[in-house]
Formats: C-alpha cells, structure tokens, sequence
C-alpha cells in the first residue's frame, strides 16, 4: 500500500489521522505544510478541500479526518477502528462526530486567538517539522500565516470568550463517554483518536491544561498522544478562564 499524509505540524485531526494509520501498522510517508499554503498545495495536488489531514493511498484521495478513519478501515479491517457490534459502533461514531464536530473547532480557535497575540511558540508546534524553510525563518515571517488564520477559522474574542464558557462543558461530555466505555477501552477505536488529540492540543496551552489534565480526558490524552508538540506560555486573559476555574 502507498500511503501519503498531508498536515500540518501540530494539527489536531492531523495527528488523529497520523495515529490511525500507525495503529493500522500501515507504512506512510508525510508531508508537512505552512498554513494558509496548506490550501494551495492540497488543491495543486489534487484534493477537492482544503483542510488537513488528507491522504493519498494507492491512487485514492482521501481528506478529512473521520473520512480517513473510514477509508482505513475498509482498506485494511485489522486492527479495527470501528467495533463491530452495531450498537457500540454507532457509540463509538456518535462520540467521533462530537470531537470532530464540537471539541475540535473551539481549541482550534483557542490556539489561533493566542498565536495572533504572540507568535513565538509557533517554533515549538513546528518542532520536527520539514516545512522546506528554517523553522526560525518561518516564524520571523508568520505575522501574515498566523493573521490569515485566525481570520479563516474565526479566532476572535467573542468565539474565544464563548469557547472558553463551553469548554467544562465539553470535558464533561469526554469524561462521560470515557465512564460508559466508548473511548479509553482496551484498543483504541477512532473516536479515541478523534478526540484525544484535541484534548492533547488543549493541554499544550497552559491557560488550558489544569482543565484538563487532572480528569479522565487528561489521562486518555496522555495515553494517546503521550508527546504532544507545542507549548503555548498563559496568554489569556484572567477574566475569560473564570468557567474553567469555576469548574
Ligand atoms: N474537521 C476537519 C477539520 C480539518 C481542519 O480544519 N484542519 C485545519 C488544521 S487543524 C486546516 O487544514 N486548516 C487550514 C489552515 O489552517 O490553513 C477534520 O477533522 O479533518
């Protein structure tokens, strides 16, 4: 099977899909990608979208992450992603559709909201990447990068100000589908993924991570992305973090 993956460092549907195709022990090469060039590249390539991750395996074009979840599993059923009992399959995809549809996007506009204030931990979420220029240039010259996407995924204060009210919430939720046994079971399924990876990104934010890291989230975070890179110091602001003081 050849298999190409295409990110962007540190993204965390990224890192899910990345995950996937390891559990399924199938071998891959990666490309990685600024943001914002992400866009051009995936269409010169030939992807219908524009988001990460997307992958090419044997001729397919394959983008987004719960797409990706099921095209490996069709390709390669062993080690399953998917239960194959009906019931606890349908769990498992309810719980993969609430972290890509719910949990995702507000971290994601967290992250951004923070990057726009202070660019520098840009160089640690590049850590190991092989983005085609010195990381320290890439981020010299992110200013126009970091505005452009916190412009595209709509970083501004009132949605981070609302993520941030939503956020105990949503970890509520994931320590509830850990308790029933739908993720953070003996073999990890792909809601697992889906979801960890959020909460790994989450807890490279140190405004965020006493939220999270002393809960069964946390603790399914650690166990699935033990090393997740980037690390964003306290940048927002006091009053906004009162719901997840309050928590
Ligand atoms: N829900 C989609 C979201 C994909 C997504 O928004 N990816 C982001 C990175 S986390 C992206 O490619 N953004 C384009 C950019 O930042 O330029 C999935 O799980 O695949």
């Amino acid at each position: 099977m050849s298999a190409r993956l295409y990110v962007i460092p540190a993204s965390h549907p990224a890192i899910a899909a990345e995950l996937m195709l390891q559990q399924k022990g199938i071998s891959y090469k990666r490309t990685d990608l600024l943001p914002v060039i992400s866009k051009g590249v995936l269409r010169a390539v030939g992807f219908p979208g524009i988001t990460v991750p997307a992958l090419k395996i044997d001729g397919a074009k394959v983008q987004g992450s719960r797409q990706i979840a099921r095209e490996l599993e069709r390709l390669q059923p062993e080690p399953r992603l998917f239960p194959a009992d009906p019931e606890r399959r349908a769990a498992v995809e309810e719980a993969e559709r609430f972290g890509d549809e719910e949990l995702q996007h507000p971290i994601r506009q967290i992250l951004w909201w923070g990057m726009k204030r202070d660019h520098s931990p840009l160089r640690s979420y590049s850590e190991g990447a092989k983005i085609g220029i010195p990381i320290g240039l890439a981020v010299k010259t992110a200013a126009p990068i970091v505005a452009l996407s916190a412009r595209f995924n709509e970083a501004d204060d009132a949605n981070v100000q609302r993520d941030l009210a939503s956020l105990p919430g949503l970890l509520d939720r994931v320590d509830e589908h850990i308790a029933k046994g739908v993720i953070g079971g003996e073999q990890l399924n792909a809601a697992d993924f889906q979801i960890a990876t959020s909460l790994g990104l989450a807890m490279t934010m140190d405004d965020l991570r006493p939220a999270v890291e002393n809960r069964p989230a946390g603790a399914l975070a650690r166990r699935v992305v033990p090393a997740y890179p980037g690390q964003m110091p306290p940048i927002l602001p006091a009053e906004w973090l009162a719901p997840l003081r309050a928590d």
